[in-house]
């Protein structure tokens, strides 16, 4: 099979999604087998998990995360918290090759100084999705949030501010990185189902890293 169905064709490009929303594309290959790398640290510290949701279903994507905060969820609701609540034990630290990858990018996306406490790491099997929903338990609605996408493409669903509006599909591949920030940061957005061929780097799944300023 050809290498070069993988290649990010678009890598250098800049797209414009919302008045404060760029799709950097390809952004995360310089440097990507480090970032690779510190992933499998942390989920060798921290699993990734289907976590409950307040509801009783269990998520579709399996979610681990790194730094002093970490998304949960379970019967009584989400939050951020310090402690895993699966090893009872501080999330894993950041690793120095995501907070740097996550500080580029916002600047590279006009938000400098970005300082992320929070890092999710979203893995999706084939077939995995993620519905639509907001992302409003962070403190901080003002600091953007960093994206990075590795592995298998995936449809990424942009919507607006109500949950009935319409949305856009974006394809995010393998190294591209996504900022949001400002009117952008409120609106709905979703994954479609994972499909395609595995990557041939990563394998038969996707990873997204999102970023926040959570505390
Ligand atoms: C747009 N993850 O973890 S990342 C999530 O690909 C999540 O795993 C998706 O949505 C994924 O909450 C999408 C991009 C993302 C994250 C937060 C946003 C997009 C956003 C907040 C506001 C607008
Ligand atoms: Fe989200």
């Amino acid at each position: 099979m050809s290498f070069d169905l993988f290649a990010n064709h678009n890598a250098g490009e800049r797209e414009a999604i919302g008045p404060a929303a760029v799709v950097l594309r390809g952004f995360a290959l310089t440097g990507v087998a480090d970032v690779l790398a510190a992933i499998d640290t942390v989920v060798r510290c921290a699993p990734p998990r289907h976590m409950i949701t307040p509801g009783g279903h269990a998520m579709s994507a399996a979610l681990t995360n790194c730094g002093p905060l970490g998304w949960a969820s379970d019967r009584r609701g989400y939050r951020y918290t310090g402690i895993d609540p699966q090893s009872g034990l501080p999330w894993p630290p950041m690793p120095p090759a995501l907070t740097a990858l996550a500080a580029s990018a916002a600047e590279a996306a006009g938000f400098p100084h970005f300082a992320p406490d929070a890092c999710l790491v979203n893995h999706y099997a084939p077939g995995t999705r993620m519905g639509l929903h907001q992302d409003r338990d962070e403190q901080d609605l003002d600091a953007p949030i960093v994206s990075v996408s590795l592995g298998m493409t995936a449809t990424f669903l942009f919507g607006g501010l109500r949950r009935t509006d319409p949305s856009v599909r974006i394809r995010l591949e393998h190294g591209d990185v996504v900022v949001w920030g400002g009117p952008d940061r409120l609106r709905f957005h979703g994954v479609a189902p994972v499909r395609g061929h595995a990557h041939p780097l990563v394998g038969e799944r996707r990873i997204n890293l999102t970023f926040r300023k959570a505390g």
